[in-house]
């Protein structure tokens, strides 16, 4: 059997106190952030640049390693600073509920500089607003296609982001979807199995399985 079969995916709504692991999705405008949700959610890509104006989230559940992961991705638009505090996140509507995040992807495009100064600055304002202990941070290179036209090299982020940050990195195309189920994969690997409520996780597998809403993989 394939090691990634699709079932199906969805856009719920579900009740706000339901624990998932709530994946903030965050990268300078253009860099590709709502086509890798998008290849993953749903298997689309669209040449065409529209660019998030409200956030968008989605709820797909995962199985890994015979974990069952709620996820709540969270789309973002540009927002030009994370909100340092609850204050900020009122002020500014789209960047509500990012502080809550259990983990981050900071996408980059890796045709741009400026794509990955964003991210570096983005990083220095989570980690000053919020504790980080035991919330991961996992990098991405996006565009991986366009690489001849490389605008930072591979060696200096990956050292920087590996060696020093220690967070994930990895370098994708959303266009191809290359390596973006892996990005998914990886970055449950440096998230804890939470044990959601009292329902033992094969009854929630069957759960999901059953309203078609459940990627394996
Ligand atoms: N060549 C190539 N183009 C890509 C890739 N990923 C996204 N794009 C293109 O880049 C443009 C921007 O992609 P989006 O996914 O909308 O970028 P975004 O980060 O969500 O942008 P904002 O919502 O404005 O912040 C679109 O024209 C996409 O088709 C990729 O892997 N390779
Ligand atoms: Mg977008």
């Amino acid at each position: 059997m394939n090691n990634y079969m699709k079932m199906t995916t969805s856009h719920l709504t579900i009740d706000s106190d339901y624990q998932r692991v709530q994946l903030a999705v965050l990268g300078a405008p253009g860099v590709g952030k709502t086509s890798i949700v998008r290849q993953f959610i749903s298997n689309i890509f669209e040449e065409e640049y529209r660019p998030t104006d409200t956030k968008q989230v989605y709820y797909p559940s995962v199985i890994i390693n015979d974990h069952l992961y709620e996820l709540k991705i969270i789309d973002c638009p540009y927002i030009p600073y994370f909100p340092v505090n609850s204050l900020y996140e009122w002020t500014d509507y789209r960047g509500y509920g990012l502080r809550n995040a259990s983990a981050y992807i900071l996408v980059y495009d890796i045709t741009t500089e400026e794509s990955f100064h964003y991210i570096k600055n983005i990083r220095d304002q989570i980690l000053e607003s919020r504790d980080m202990h035991d919330i991961p941070l996992f990098v991405v290179g996006n565009k991986y296609d366009l690489s001849d036209d490389r605008g930072i090299s591979r060696r200096e982020v990956a050292s920087l982001v590996k060696k020093h940050w220690k967070c994930g990195y990895i370098e994708c195309s959303a266009k191809y979807n290359w390596h973006v189920i892996l990005l998914f994969k990886e970055l449950m690997k440096n998230i804890d199995y939470i044990d959601y409520g009292h329902k033992p996780t094969s009854l929630r597998v069957q759960d999901a399985l059953r309203n078609n809403r459940c990627v394996i993989l």
